[in-house]
């Protein structure tokens, strides 16, 4: 069975996009692969986070989960900070990196960008997510289109340890929908849609009342025209809208195109926030149960049980290699 890893940050609230570009992914890839599906709070301390805040947002991810329809009987769920190997490995790997290779990396730009004086971590956090993937010798890593540049980067890294050390890893692939690998922001759609985005209508999280995603979605920015038509280029707002549409509904685009034909702007956002409203509301429902069920705990330290013993055989072999004396 072919392997998978993947992981968000608990750095805010999941959103719709994290939903469509990766989880949505990980329920459907758990039937057929041997995976491991993390909560990345080790990731999410690169960034400033409020202790309080973390600890909840790391079991909301959890909870998430399972809600979107992991089985942690199949799956793998767990904390990255539960399973030491990953910081340990990170450390391994952060040597074999270059300085050039981390300042190419587009998110450490974006969020570094007009910033004082930044951790040193959000440099690194390249490393650590090579070091992620590697640790279980994943074959395939879904993740949105924002992560490509990263993967990229653990493959060069695999390879440059198997070359200089031996072989030793799997070159992972990444594992990128087709359609929706990069979900917008409502309020300008030239971002893609983050859950740390300080503006809470540019983005729609999974536990969002209908009532805020009805009111997100009625503000959602637009254009001028009010034809309903796929056309990134040149109405970036309202294809963005559509792909939206388009994944919660399973409808293709012509047929949402033909729907709203010569009908503006205001039948087409209120149907696609009931769209959205139906697609997360039972989601909403199990999470619910789950936090309430008290069973979170347990899932989680069995997860982490599970994953170390994996990742501990990895991290033995790779510091054998690397030349550590290991007793
Ligand atoms: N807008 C998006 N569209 C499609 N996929 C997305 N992902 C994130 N945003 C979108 C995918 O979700 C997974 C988890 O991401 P993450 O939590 O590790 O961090 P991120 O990519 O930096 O996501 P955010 O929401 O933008 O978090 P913050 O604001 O904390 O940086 C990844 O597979 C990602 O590709």
């Amino acid at each position: 069975m072919k392997r998978v890893l993947s992981g968000m940050q608990p750095s805010g609230q999941l959103t719709l996009g994290n939903y469509i570009g990766a989880l949505k992914n990980f329920t459907e890839l758990q039937h057929t692969h041997d995976c491991y599906f993390m909560v990345v709070d080790l990731h999410a301390i690169t960034v400033p986070q409020e202790p309080a805040a973390l600890r909840e947002q790391s079991e909301a991810v959890a909870a998430l989960y399972i809600a979107a329809g992991i089985d942690p009987s199949k799956a793998n769920v767990f904390l990255q900070s539960h399973v030491r190997q990953h910081a340990e490995l990170g450390w391994l790997f952060t040597t074999l990196t270059y300085m050039g290779e981390l300042e190419r990396m587009t998110q450490f730009k974006d969020k570094s960008a007009g910033k004082d004086s930044v951790g040193a971590g959000l440099f690194t956090y390249p490393s650590l997510m090579a070091a992620d993937i590697l640790l279980y010798n994943a074959d395939l890593v879904p993740v949105g289109d924002d992560q490509k540049q990263h993967l990229e980067l653990t493959r060069d890294l695999a390879h440059r340890f198997n070359q200089r050390f031996g072989d030793t890893y799997t070159i992972p692939e990444p594992y990128i929908p087709q359609v929706g690998a990069r979900v917008m922001s409502l309020d300008d759609a030239s971002n893609k849609m983050s859950k740390s985005n300080p503006n809470q209508g540019s983005f729609i999280t999974m536990l969002d009342a209908p009532d805020v995603i009805r009111k997100k979605i009625s503000r959602a920015v637009t254009d001028s025209g009010r034809e309903v038509k796929f056309d990134p280029q040149n109405k970036p707002e309202v294809s963005n809208l559509i792909s939206i549409y388009a994944q919660c509904s399973k409808k293709p685009v012509a047929e949402i195109e033909a729907m709203y034909d010569g009908q503006g702007y205001g039948p087409f956002k209120k149907d696609l926030a009931e769209q959205v409203v139906g697609l997360l509301e039972p989601i909403q429902e199990r999470y619910r149960d789950i936090r309430a069920s008290g069973e979170l705990h347990s899932i989680l330290r069995e997860g982490a049980e599970r994953a170390s013993v994996q990742a501990e055989k990895m991290l033995r072999a790779t510091k054998e290699k690397m030349g550590f004396l290991v007793l």
